[in-house]
């Protein structure tokens, strides 16, 4: 007779066999249920290879605009029906990935007339909004892929960035002058002082000028103090800082020393708003410091709901 024995692992384990954090997988299976792990007698929990498997494929189809709301319930053979349907997916449909696709290509050609006729035709197709999160997003993320694995040189990596700031810059003087009359929200923008990350920054800075609503773009690398001050004489009521950069890996401050200041200093502020990977970590349960956004679907959807 044969035993078998099933593999188990710890939280810290899932967090590093899938580079969710640990926030992330505490969101995702306390809220929405996505995996229910074991509890050892002492209440640890323990995950079998499933839950990593479900996991790794539930991460990717987030990235690739999936909401984890509606695909959480979903069983492993679901999930891989969805990863491989290639127009289930809501953001990255054919057209688009074979376009972005043309565009490493042509890139590695040298063709830099030729990839700015396929980002203008792909800007003209679609409402700016939709340009941004249904390509410019796509193309950024399958662009830090192929760096993460090494296919892009650096000189690539710079052009295509500098092609992505470029076409931000576009859409938002396609929107200049719809700024609303009398706005009932004015955001400031930055990151913190010692990260230099700034895109995903600027992408939710355009999301905010194409919506009308007046916004500040510090930029990258601010003194906690001097966006207080500037918050202050501004009249913010929101405040968006993103930070790309984990603590330890730059001259960051720990995010919550950061936030803790704002928090502070600008009791008056209605909401303070904080996004990228170097904010992961954190967290607020109550909700009542800040709001954490993991992606820009969540962001896009709490655009909607300020009135
Ligand atoms: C471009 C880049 C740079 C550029 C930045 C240029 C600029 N003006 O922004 C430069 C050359 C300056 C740079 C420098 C450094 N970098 Co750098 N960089 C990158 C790179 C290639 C892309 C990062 C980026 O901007 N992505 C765009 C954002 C939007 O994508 P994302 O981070 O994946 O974010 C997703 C979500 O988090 C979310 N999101 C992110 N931001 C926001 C904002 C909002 C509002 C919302 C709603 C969502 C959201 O949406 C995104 C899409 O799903 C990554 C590598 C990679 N593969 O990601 C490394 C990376 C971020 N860099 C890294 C490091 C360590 C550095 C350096 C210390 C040196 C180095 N080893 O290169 C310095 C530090 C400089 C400093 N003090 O800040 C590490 C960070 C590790 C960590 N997690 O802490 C990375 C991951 C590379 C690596 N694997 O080592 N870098």
């Amino acid at each position: 007779m044969s035993t078998q024995v099933s593999t188990r692992f710890s939280l810290r384990e899932v967090v590093e066999l899938t580079g969710l954090s640990e926030f992330t997988l505490r969101g995702w299976e306390g809220r929405y249920r996505a995996v229910r792990p074991q509890r050892t007698e002492t209440g640890r929990r323990m995950y079998g290879a499933e839950d990593v498997t479900k996991l790794n494929l539930l991460k990717d189809l987030v990235t690739l605009g999936h909401r984890i709301k509606e695909i959480a319930p979903l069983k492993e053979a679901e999930l891989r029906e969805l990863l491989s349907a290639p127009d289930s997916n809501p953001s990255v449909t054919h057209a688009v990935q074979s376009n972005v696709e043309s565009l490493f290509i042509q890139g590695e050609r040298f063709s830099w007339d030729e990839i700015r006729r396929i980002l203008g035709r792909e800007r003209k197709k679609s409402t700016p909004e939709k340009y941004l999160t249904r390509f410019l997003i796509p193309f950024l993320v399958e662009m830090n892929r192929r760096i993460g694995q090494g296919r892009i040189s650096i000189s690539l990596e710079h052009i295509f960035s500098s092609l992505i700031k470029e076409e931000l810059a576009t859409l938002r003087s396609l929107a200049r002058g719809s700024t609303r009359s009398r706005p009932a929200h004015r955001f400031v923008l930055c990151t913190p002082e010692g990260d230099h990350h700034e895109l995903g920054l600027l992408f939710a800075f355009t999301l905010l000028s194409l919506r009308g609503i007046p916004s500040l773009y510090l930029g990258p690398h601010v003194p906690k103090q001097e966006l207080c001050e500037t918050a202050l004489r501004y009249q913010a009521t929101h405040i968006l800082v993103s930070s790309t950069l984990k603590q330890g890996e730059g001259p960051v401050d720990a995010p919550l020393k950061y936030l803790g200041f704002i928090h502070r200093h600008l009791p008056r502020l209605s909401s303070l708003w904080i996004a990228g990977r170097g904010f992961q970590e954190v967290s607020d349960p109550s909700g009542a410091r800040f709001q954490q956004f993991q992606n820009f679907e969540a962001f896009i959807s709490e655009l909607d709901r300020l009135k």
